[in-house]
């Protein structure tokens, strides 16, 4: 069992007892009790005065093992474990010594609550100390909320564990969570504090501190503060739960409130919420490691960038690159169009400041790292090009060309094409090999996702080094094939398709946002438009029409193409899919919409319904969506379900807590999804095909996520 941790003893009577479960010494069975019998052969030893306890590697402890919980079937079992993770901290608080945690790099869930049963913490600059349970649909199972509140103010606690993010070492130290910051050799001065406190002979048992009446006054309020707030937000039931026993900690004493917080525990780890995030969580990370690209493969390193086209999308992937770090030049064939760049990437930073985002400093620094330039005279020294210009392909070709000549052989060519073929933008390079699509979304400094498209020739170098620079500037990347629309927004057409149709057949605007809003998104998809341009899908609309192509199967709706023609093009113009009252964002309903839509649906001979279900335009859009996502992975698009659910939960905020929309066709039951199919099919028509994948597995009882649900092979068009 004890490979899991080691101990010294040293010389000065110091045991360190160090955590050893690679890669981020989660606390999974066996970790916790290995820990626990290093701490008693400590205590028992009479050459140890005092104990540290520190984790290997850059890593304190990462929490539970988030996969073990999938095994907790029942109530008893949670409460059960809890249970024994509570008796083991408080084991570590009795142990008759001094044990100071001695926490490099994360200490977060479990890991704050394992050190926050030491009598003392030491944190190194880079120390991250969190709850974020609540990411997980979990709250803190092992006494963090009850510990917690005994160490910082009542406002740190209620937010460290509704909000789950992590206070870095500073933070930690105003809030009183931990007691010193070893700005060198942690282990030395936490050897040092700890000796000193077995020379005192007293220190402090975190679950023996009394909360003083005013603090938990304090607390109540922050809690009922709190609630008003949460109440109206869809999944926000651990967060509920974390306050239930947040209160419990400020009004019971010690044992009673944790065993409250095991009660509240067990709730969320039973939960449907919990598990769609649990599932994201590992989705997220696997998706970053697609099928087909050897473990190891190397990457280049990136050290400097370029974006070609200084427009909205290019605005926005340079200040990725910057607020990384990363030098990039910023290219546009107008220097009026790069001054204005400049004024928009200073007013953004200006306004990140304002809201406390970044200090004024990294916005100086980012912004110095910005570089204008109207040629590409100084592509040679750089490391990667991001295209990201108007979306016409004989202009992209040209670009290409241009790239292929300027820069050097090693350096990667990114197209942010939405709908171009990037295996024609490779060959137009001369090295396709270098050619990745890399598929930001708007606003592209703010969304987390990006879309790798991996063309017919693309290296695994350039596809691994992708995923690295994706993710070394804040994104959560996912590899997809080469296909129109690559993953997410030939999906949006599926879910677009059905709102409009929905609209045609007698549903409103505001019924539609409305319900797709309590679904969990965070915005309606007409809001959405109005705030996205109803003019940028209407030209996508022309220009493929010109091609004889259309977004999705089906009928496609007039409704937005005469929105187009009246010049509603939504928030900008103060009329969309709803109105505007000048200098405002509030939508008014217009009742011109249902005119426009009865119109459309009689010239289809639709006849119109008084009233269309809540619950038949969730069905109808979320149907969509999984039938095509489903079609999307036998045609190898994608490689797996979790990436689809990654895609587009983080592309367009399909709720988190419902796991993606793969995910939630699978927790309402795949045969109901294939049942609706077939009964929209013979309601509405042939253009409802129902995957063969959606078929297979109904048929063979199989499931989206099994390893052999879709054959593997690389996501290549
Ligand atoms: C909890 O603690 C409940 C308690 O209150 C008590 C209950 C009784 N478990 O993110 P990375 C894996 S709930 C299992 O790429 P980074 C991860 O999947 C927990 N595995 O690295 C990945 O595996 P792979 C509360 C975990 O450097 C590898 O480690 N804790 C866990 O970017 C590397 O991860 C959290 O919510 C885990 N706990 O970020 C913290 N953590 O290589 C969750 C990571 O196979 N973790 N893995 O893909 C994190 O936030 C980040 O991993 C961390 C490192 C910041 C630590």
């Amino acid at each position: 069992m004890n490979e899991l941790t080691g101990m010294e003893v040293r010389g000065d009577g110091v045991a360190i007892i160090t955590i050893d479960n690679p890669p981020v010494n989660a606390l999974a069975a066996g970790v916790r009790e290995a820990i626990l019998e290093r701490v008693r052969d400590a205590a028992a030893d009479e050459r140890v005065l005092a104990i540290v306890l520190a984790g290997q590697g850059s890593t304190f402890a990462a929490g539970a093992d988030i996969k073990a919980f999938d095994a907790i079937g029942t109530r008893e079992a949670s409460i059960d474990r809890s249970t024994r993770m509570h008796r083991l901290l408080a084991g570590i608080e009795d142990s008759g010594k001094p044990i100071v945690a001695a926490i490099r790099g994360a200490a977060l869930g479990g890991g704050l609550e394992l050190a926050m049963a030491c009598h003392c913490r030491v944190v190194s600059p880079d120390a991250k100390l969190g709850q974020p349970e609540v990411t997980l649909g979990l709250i803190p199972g092992a006494g963090g909320t009850q510990r917690l509140p005994r160490l910082v103010p009542p406002d740190v606690a209620v937010t460290m564990c509704v909000e789950g993010k992590p206070l870095d070492a500073r933070a930690a130290l105003a809030a009183g969570l931990v007691d010193r910051i070893a700005d060198d050799g942690l282990l030395d001065t936490a050897s040092r504090i700890a000796r000193e406190l077995a020379a005192s002979d007293s220190w402090r048992v975190t679950r023996a501190i009394e909360i003083d009446p005013a603090r938990a006054a304090e607390g109540l309020r922050a809690i009922e503060g709190r609630r008003a707030r949460l109440q109206a937000r869809p999944g926000a039931m651990a967060a509920q739960r974390a306050l239930d026993a947040l209160q419990a900690a400020y009004t019971e004493p010690f044992d009673r409130g944790a065993a409250r917080e095991r009660e509240l525990f067990a709730d969320c780890v039973l939960s449907a919420e919990s598990r769609a995030l649990r599932h994201l969580f590992f989705a997220e990370r696997a998706a970053a490691r697609p099928p087909g690209l050897p473990a190891g493969t190397p990457t280049l390193d990136i050290k400097s960038a370029a974006v070609v086209g200084a427009g909205t999308m290019g605005i926005g992937i340079a200040m990725c690159y910057a607020s990384s770090g990363i030098p990039v030049l910023l290219n546009d064939v107008s220097r009026d169009a790069l001054r204005k760049a400049l004024d928009t990437i200073s007013a953004n930073y200006r306004s990140s400041v304002a809201k406390g985002r970044i200090t004024q400093a990294q916005a100086d620094l980012a912004l110095s790292l910005i570089e204008i330039t109207t040629s590409y005279d100084a592509f040679h020294h750089v490391d990667i090009v991001v295209e990201a210009a108007f979306e016409d392909l004989d202009l992209k070709r040209q670009i290409f060309a241009a790239l292929g000549a300027a820069t050097r052989p090693e350096c990667i060519l990114a197209s942010n094409t939405s709908t171009l073929d990037v295996d024609a933008l490779a060959e137009a390079s001369g090295r396709p090999s270098q050619v990745v699509g890399h598929h930001f979304f708007s606003p592209a400094n703010v969304m987390r996702l990006l879309e790798v498209v991996r063309g017919r020739a693309t290296s695994d170098t350039v596809l691994a080094t992708s995923l690295a620079i994706g993710r070394r500037i804040g994104k959560v990347c996912a590899v997809v094939g080469n296909g129109f629309g690559f993953v997410a927004n030939r999906m949006l057409a599926y879910y677009m398709r059905e709102a409009y149709l929905l609209l045609e057949e007698g549903a409103s605007v505001g019924q539609i946002d409305r319900v797709l809003v309590e679904f969990g998104m965070p915005v309606g998809p007409f809001a959405m438009q109005d705030i996205a341009g109803i003019d940028v899908g209407a030209r996508i609309r022309q220009h493929l029409a010109k091609l004889g192509k259309t977004r999705a199967d089906g009928p496609q709706s007039e409704v937005p193409d005469r929105l187009f023609d009246l010049g509603r093009y939504g928030q900008k113009t103060q009329a969309g899919w709803y109105r505007y009252e000048k200098g405002s964002r509030t939508p008014i309903p217009d009742p011109l919409i249902d005119g426009i839509a009865a119109a459309a649906a009689a010239r289809r001979g639709i006849t119109r319904r008084n009233a269309i279900p809540d619950a038949e335009i969730v069905a109808r859009v979320t149907t969509a969506l999984a039938n095509e996502g489903a079609r999307v992975l036998e045609e190898r698009f994608a490689s797996r379900a979790g990436d689809i659910d990654v895609i587009y939960c983080h592309g367009f905020g399909f709720p988190h807590y419902r796991g993606g929309p793969m995910f939630y066709a699978e927790t309402i039951g795949l045969d109901t999804v294939l049942a609706r199919v077939r009964e929209y099919r013979a309601r509405f028509g042939d253009y409802w095909r129902p995957a063969g994948l959606l078929e297979r597995l109904v048929a063979s009882g199989g499931s989206l996520y099994a390893p052999d649900a879709v054959p593997a092979a690389p996501a290549v068009s």
